[in-house]
Protein backbone atom coordinates (compact mmCIF):
# COMPACT_ATOMS: atom_id res chain seq x y z
CA UNK A 1 0.00 0.00 0.00
CA UNK A 2 1.04 3.45 -0.91
CA UNK A 3 0.12 6.05 1.94
CA UNK A 4 -0.34 9.47 0.53
CA UNK A 5 -1.14 11.36 3.49
CA UNK A 6 -0.70 10.27 7.08
CA UNK A 7 -1.66 12.75 9.96
CA UNK A 8 -1.92 13.03 13.40
CA UNK A 9 -5.54 13.53 14.24
CA UNK A 10 -5.84 13.50 17.97
CA UNK A 11 -4.55 11.90 21.67
CA UNK A 12 -7.30 10.49 24.07
CA UNK A 13 -7.64 9.28 27.70
CA UNK A 14 -11.32 8.94 27.36
CA UNK A 15 -14.10 7.66 25.05
CA UNK A 16 -15.57 11.14 24.19
CA UNK A 17 -11.86 12.29 22.46
CA UNK A 18 -11.80 9.04 20.52
CA UNK A 19 -12.71 10.12 16.63
CA UNK A 20 -16.59 10.53 15.85
CA UNK A 21 -16.23 8.16 12.36
CA UNK A 22 -16.32 4.49 11.41
CA UNK A 23 -13.04 4.19 10.35
CA UNK A 24 -11.25 0.86 11.08
CA UNK A 25 -8.81 1.43 13.67
CA UNK A 26 -5.71 -1.01 13.93
CA UNK A 27 -3.54 -0.85 17.35
CA UNK A 28 -0.73 -0.91 18.62
CA UNK A 29 0.41 -2.95 21.41
CA UNK A 30 3.81 -4.63 23.18
CA UNK A 31 5.89 -3.48 25.88
CA UNK A 32 7.50 -0.07 26.23
CA UNK A 33 10.45 0.49 23.76
CA UNK A 34 9.53 -2.30 21.16
CA UNK A 35 9.07 0.03 18.56
CA UNK A 36 5.21 0.62 18.43
CA UNK A 37 5.51 4.38 17.17
CA UNK A 38 8.41 3.81 15.08
CA UNK A 39 6.66 0.82 13.05
CA UNK A 40 3.91 3.70 12.65
CA UNK A 41 6.41 5.82 11.31
CA UNK A 42 8.03 2.94 8.85
CA UNK A 43 4.75 1.58 7.78
CA UNK A 44 3.75 5.21 6.48
CA UNK A 45 7.07 6.21 5.55
CA UNK A 46 7.62 9.62 7.54
CA UNK A 47 10.64 9.62 10.22
CA UNK A 48 8.51 11.89 12.78
CA UNK A 49 5.19 11.19 12.46
CA UNK A 50 4.91 9.50 15.93
CA UNK A 51 7.45 10.38 18.50
CA UNK A 52 9.62 8.03 19.19
CA UNK A 53 12.60 7.37 21.92
CA UNK A 54 15.24 5.10 22.79
CA UNK A 55 14.21 5.30 25.77
CA UNK A 56 10.85 3.63 27.06
CA UNK A 57 8.18 5.79 27.85
CA UNK A 58 7.91 8.08 25.30
CA UNK A 59 4.55 7.80 24.51
CA UNK A 60 1.54 8.64 27.44
CA UNK A 61 -1.58 9.14 25.78
CA UNK A 62 -3.43 7.02 23.17
CA UNK A 63 -2.25 9.07 19.82
CA UNK A 64 -4.79 8.45 16.48
CA UNK A 65 -2.99 8.78 13.37
CA UNK A 66 -5.57 9.06 10.33
CA UNK A 67 -4.10 7.45 7.35
CA UNK A 68 -5.34 8.74 4.46
CA UNK A 69 -9.04 8.69 5.87
CA UNK A 70 -9.12 4.72 4.73
CA UNK A 71 -7.99 3.64 8.71
CA UNK A 72 -6.26 4.88 11.93
CA UNK A 73 -2.83 3.59 13.17
CA UNK A 74 -3.88 4.20 16.95
CA UNK A 75 -0.47 4.46 19.00
CA UNK A 76 -0.74 2.81 22.68
CA UNK A 77 1.73 4.02 25.55
CA UNK A 78 4.15 0.74 26.42
CA UNK A 79 3.66 -1.85 29.52
CA UNK A 80 6.45 -2.54 31.45
CA UNK A 81 8.10 0.59 31.81
CA UNK A 82 9.35 0.56 35.50
CA UNK A 83 10.37 4.50 35.66
CA UNK A 84 6.58 5.88 35.82
CA UNK A 85 4.94 5.62 38.94
CA UNK A 86 2.45 3.33 40.37
CA UNK A 87 0.02 6.08 40.27
CA UNK A 88 1.04 6.92 36.65
CA UNK A 89 0.88 2.94 34.98
CA UNK A 90 -2.89 2.65 36.74
CA UNK A 91 -3.99 4.87 35.01
CA UNK A 92 -2.01 4.63 32.06
CA UNK A 93 -3.89 0.62 32.36
CA UNK A 94 -7.01 1.87 32.96
CA UNK A 95 -7.83 3.59 30.17
CA UNK A 96 -6.08 1.46 27.46
CA UNK A 97 -8.25 -1.12 28.79
CA UNK A 98 -11.44 1.36 28.64
CA UNK A 99 -10.15 1.78 24.74
CA UNK A 100 -9.48 -1.90 24.12
CA UNK A 101 -12.74 -3.03 25.67
CA UNK A 102 -15.26 0.12 24.04
CA UNK A 103 -13.87 1.14 21.10
CA UNK A 104 -16.40 -0.60 18.38
CA UNK A 105 -13.62 -0.12 15.72
CA UNK A 106 -10.65 -1.63 16.42
CA UNK A 107 -10.28 -3.87 13.33
CA UNK A 108 -6.74 -5.42 14.75
CA UNK A 109 -4.42 -5.67 17.36
CA UNK A 110 -0.78 -5.71 15.91
CA UNK A 111 0.97 -7.04 18.98
CA UNK A 112 4.72 -6.17 18.51
CA UNK A 113 7.10 -8.17 20.93
CA UNK A 114 11.45 -8.62 20.65
CA UNK A 115 12.55 -11.03 18.41
CA UNK A 116 15.71 -11.40 20.73
CA UNK A 117 13.59 -12.14 23.44
CA UNK A 118 11.37 -14.57 25.28
CA UNK A 119 7.88 -13.28 26.23
CA UNK A 120 8.08 -10.96 29.36
CA UNK A 121 5.26 -11.91 31.88
CA UNK A 122 3.76 -8.48 30.65
CA UNK A 123 3.40 -10.01 26.92
CA UNK A 124 1.68 -13.07 28.05
CA UNK A 125 -0.77 -11.02 30.34
CA UNK A 126 -1.53 -9.01 27.31
CA UNK A 127 -1.92 -11.96 24.86
CA UNK A 128 -4.57 -13.40 27.29
CA UNK A 129 -6.49 -10.44 26.97
CA UNK A 130 -6.41 -10.32 23.71
CA UNK A 131 -7.46 -13.57 23.12
CA UNK A 132 -10.15 -13.43 25.82
CA UNK A 133 -11.60 -10.09 24.01
CA UNK A 134 -11.72 -11.96 20.78
CA UNK A 135 -10.06 -9.01 18.99
CA UNK A 136 -8.01 -10.37 15.57
CA UNK A 137 -4.41 -10.19 16.82
CA UNK A 138 -1.19 -10.08 14.27
CA UNK A 139 1.93 -10.37 16.51
CA UNK A 140 4.84 -9.29 15.05
CA UNK A 141 8.42 -9.72 16.46
CA UNK A 142 10.10 -6.56 15.77
CA UNK A 143 14.15 -5.64 15.93
CA UNK A 144 14.52 -8.41 12.82
CA UNK A 145 17.97 -6.17 12.10
CA UNK A 146 19.54 -7.16 15.43
CA UNK A 147 19.70 -10.79 14.39
CA UNK A 148 20.64 -12.75 11.25
CA UNK A 149 18.61 -13.02 8.40
CA UNK A 150 19.32 -17.10 8.61
CA UNK A 151 18.23 -16.95 12.28
CA UNK A 152 14.68 -15.04 11.71
CA UNK A 153 12.20 -18.04 11.13
CA UNK A 154 13.59 -19.82 13.96
CA UNK A 155 12.91 -17.14 15.98
CA UNK A 156 9.70 -16.45 14.76
CA UNK A 157 9.04 -20.29 15.43
CA UNK A 158 10.14 -20.30 18.74
CA UNK A 159 8.59 -17.14 19.96
CA UNK A 160 5.05 -18.39 18.61
CA UNK A 161 5.93 -21.74 20.47
CA UNK A 162 6.24 -19.55 23.64
CA UNK A 163 2.98 -17.33 23.19
CA UNK A 164 1.01 -18.83 20.81
CA UNK A 165 1.42 -23.30 21.15
CA UNK A 166 -1.80 -23.61 19.37
CA UNK A 167 -0.35 -21.68 16.38
CA UNK A 168 -3.82 -19.91 14.83
CA UNK A 169 -2.50 -16.84 15.15
CA UNK A 170 -0.13 -15.22 12.34
CA UNK A 171 3.48 -14.25 13.21
CA UNK A 172 5.16 -12.35 11.14
CA UNK A 173 8.63 -10.96 11.32
CA UNK A 174 9.59 -7.52 10.87
CA UNK A 175 11.76 -4.82 11.52
CA UNK A 176 11.00 -0.90 11.74
CA UNK A 177 14.56 0.22 11.56
CA UNK A 178 14.99 -1.41 7.70
CA UNK A 179 11.67 -2.11 6.78
CA UNK A 180 12.68 -5.89 5.99
CA UNK A 181 9.74 -7.75 5.30
CA UNK A 182 6.82 -4.64 5.26
CA UNK A 183 5.05 -6.10 2.10
CA UNK A 184 4.27 -9.34 4.19
CA UNK A 185 2.89 -7.16 6.53
CA UNK A 186 1.02 -4.52 4.48
CA UNK A 187 -0.51 -7.39 3.27
CA UNK A 188 -1.81 -8.67 5.99
CA UNK A 189 -3.11 -5.37 7.18
CA UNK A 190 -5.13 -4.90 4.46
CA UNK A 191 -7.15 -7.48 5.01
CA UNK A 192 -8.36 -5.54 8.04
CA UNK A 193 -8.81 -1.75 6.50
N1 LIG B 1 17.31 -1.91 15.65
C1 LIG B 1 16.02 -1.57 15.71
N2 LIG B 1 15.62 -0.61 16.55
C2 LIG B 1 14.29 -0.32 16.58
C3 LIG B 1 13.34 -1.00 15.79
N3 LIG B 1 12.11 -0.49 16.07
C4 LIG B 1 12.30 0.47 16.99
N4 LIG B 1 13.61 0.59 17.30
C5 LIG B 1 14.22 1.53 18.27
O1 LIG B 1 13.69 1.22 19.56
C6 LIG B 1 13.52 2.41 20.33
C7 LIG B 1 12.08 2.51 20.83
O2 LIG B 1 11.22 2.73 19.74
P1 LIG B 1 9.76 3.35 19.95
O3 LIG B 1 9.08 3.26 18.62
O4 LIG B 1 9.82 4.68 20.60
O5 LIG B 1 9.13 2.27 20.98
P2 LIG B 1 7.65 2.23 21.60
O6 LIG B 1 7.23 0.80 21.60
O7 LIG B 1 6.75 3.18 20.88
O8 LIG B 1 7.92 2.69 23.09
P3 LIG B 1 6.89 3.39 24.15
O9 LIG B 1 6.31 4.61 23.49
O10 LIG B 1 7.75 3.68 25.33
O11 LIG B 1 5.84 2.36 24.47
C8 LIG B 1 13.93 3.56 19.42
O12 LIG B 1 15.27 3.89 19.72
C9 LIG B 1 13.83 2.98 18.02
O13 LIG B 1 14.71 3.58 17.09
C10 LIG B 1 13.82 -2.04 14.92
O14 LIG B 1 13.07 -2.71 14.19
N5 LIG B 1 15.16 -2.28 14.92
MG1 LIG C 1 5.69 4.82 21.54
Amino acid sequence: MIVKNPKFEISAVKPEQYPKNDLPQIVLVGKSNVGKSSFINSMVNRKKLARTSSEPGKTRLINFYNIDDQFYFVDLPGYGYSKMSKQEQIKVGNFIEEYLSTSKNISLIVFLIDIRHDPTSNDKMMYDYIINCNLPCLIIANKADKIAVTKVDNEVNRLQTQLNPLKDLKFLPYSSERKIYSENIWEELSKYI
